[in-house]
């Protein structure tokens, strides 16, 4: 079975049968609000004609798509699987235990949870979890308590205090963590005292010496690892063994590779399932399902991470459960396997790309699926990089490298992923030359002056015609390697 092309994937239904299907959906839709049925359409178009580079990006299934529009949507169903908090909810059961079946058997966890809305959820679930098991449970045994709720006054105040004062380590923005993983304006910043690693500043490349020094220092109760855009693998066990030295429970956020992990590019020490207590991830990126969030756990945190919803969580979203499980039922197929390691060649081979033509790239390049490119030594910031690709039709995100002297808005690079163009099936040559495209832009954008003729860091200029001569060259690209083939909406 072709994986790369998802339309193949669904040979059971015919393109005309799902064409005829968006389009009436698409009718009651206009009945109602015509502007939403438009932009819908109008989304299709954009998606299609546009080199879709941002590295958290894909396009799920139609299988996938399909999923999601469905009366599931409409139901209550908080709580865990057998155990909710309203009745009616044996199809949310069936739902969320297939998709927990399949997570568990793709990533080989001991125990996995497809309630969070997204990776930020799952990531709060994930403190939540790790404080409930590790702070408030052997709290409230010492207590003889069984719930806070039995906690005099006095006792619950005292461990409130000890709940709101946890340490947490955490890669830094700049270096390629997330704002989740302490960075202090997010809530993650707020809930503990957090310290930061970054990464060497002559390589780029994460320092395991460092990250241990750190450690020692800070004695953190959570050491978090993974990334949104650090161009480069994780060994995972090194990390286990500097959480193990100082007491940390490892929590590894693969929300950006879990396509990665779960098509076996990631293996042994790269693999954060086997060497993590707590794994969060989304389900919409390189694993090309639907937007959402997961946590796997082990046997030890599962408890705790179970009780998500309510008290981190909302009501799980069931039709999102249900597509999350067609999703990784896709992911169980050989020929994601095909598709993953795809990806990561393909970063390969965009980042040679740029470095032939002289672009410089945070760590030299790549060993999984982003790359980044530090625009300053085209003259530019990453906002007018960005700006400047977008009008010839190349989508892209601005993104800091270590220590940006642009900072967290304008940025001083351009993070590019390959999940997204590689579901549409380009290869080696294709991503040569979206570089070589690429390139030309950023060769032929200069940086504006303000109003009273300062150096802009958002204003540009691209030079005249180049804007359609790239976005001529893409549409090549793109018409070779159509975005849901057959699938017409008019
Ligand atoms: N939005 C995700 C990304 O682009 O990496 C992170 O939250």
């Amino acid at each position: 079975m072709e994986c790369t092309n998802l339309w193949r994937m669904t040979d059971a239904l015919s393109a005309g049968k799902i064409s005829s299907s968006y389009r009436q959906a698409l009718e009651v839709i206009e009945a109602i609000e015509p502007r939403i049925a438009e932009a819908t359409r109008q989304e299709l178009i954009d998606q299609r004609g546009s080199l879709k580079l941002i590295a958290s990006e894909n396009y799920a299934s139609p299988a996938v798509l399909l999923t999601m529009g469905s009366w599931f949507s409409d139901k209550y169903a908080e709580g865990t699987i057998g155990h909710r908090f309203y009745a009616g909810c044996q199809n949310v059961d069936i739902v969320e235990s297939v998709a927990a079946e399949h997570a568990r058997e793709l990533f080989g966890a001991p125990y996995a949870y497809v309630q969070p809305h997204s990776g930020i959820d799952a990531n709060l679930v994930a403190f939540w979890s790790i404080l409930a098991h590790r702070i408030e449970s052997p709290a409230l045994a010492e207590l003889g308590a069984k719930n806070v709720n039995e906690l005099s006054d006095s006792d619950w105040e005292q461990l409130r205090g000890r709940l709101g004062n946890q340490r947490l380590l955490g890669m830094s923005l700049d270096a390629g963590g997330h704002l989740t993983h302490g960075f202090r304006p997010n809530i993650s910043g707020k809930m503990f005292h957090q310290q930061q690693y970054g990464t060497d500043p002559s390589t780029g490349l994460l320092d395991y010496d460092l990250v241990a020094a750190k450690a020692r220092e800070f004695r953190p109760l959570i050491l978090v690892a993974g990334y949104s855009a650090y161009p480069r693998r994780v060994n995972f066990a090194t990390m286990r063994e500097i959480a193990d030295e100082v007491g940390a429970t490892l929590m590894v956020d693969m929300a950006h590779f879990a396509g990665l992990v779960a098509g076996k590019v990631f293996t042994g020490d790269e693999d954060p399932v086997p060497h993590a207590h707590v794994v969060t991830t989304t389900t919409h990126k390189s694993l090309r399902g639907p937007r959402g969030g997961m946590v796997l756990a082990t046997e030890e945190y599962a408890p705790s991470v179970d009780r998500g919803c309510p008290m981190v969580l909302g009501g799980p979203l069931s039709h999102m459960m249900a597509a999350k499980a067609v999703a990784l039922a896709e992911a169980r197929q050989p020929g994601f396997r095909t598709y993953a390691q795809q990806v990561a060649d393909n970063a390969k081979s965009l980042a040679e790309g740029f470095l032939s033509r002289g672009a410089t790239l945070v760590t030299g390049g790549t060993d999984n699926h982003i790359v980044l490119v530090d625009v300053s030594g085209f003259g530019l910031t990453g906002r007018q990089a960005e700006s400047a690709l977008l009008d010839a039709g190349v989508v892209t995100n601005r993104n800091s490298v270590p220590a940006d002297p642009n900072g967290a808005w304008y940025t001083s690079g351009i993070r590019i992923g390959t999940p997204a163009l590689t579901t549409r099936g380009f290869g080696h040559e294709e991503f040569d030359r979206v570089a070589e495209l690429m390139v030309d832009v950023l060769r032929n954008t200069q940086p504006g002056v303000t109003s009273a003729g300062a150096p802009s860091k958002a204003t540009y200029a691209l030079a005249d015609g180049v804007a359609d001569r790239i976005r001529a060259a893409s549409a090549e690209l793109l018409d070779k390697n159509p975005l849901y083939p057959g699938l017409e909406l008019s």
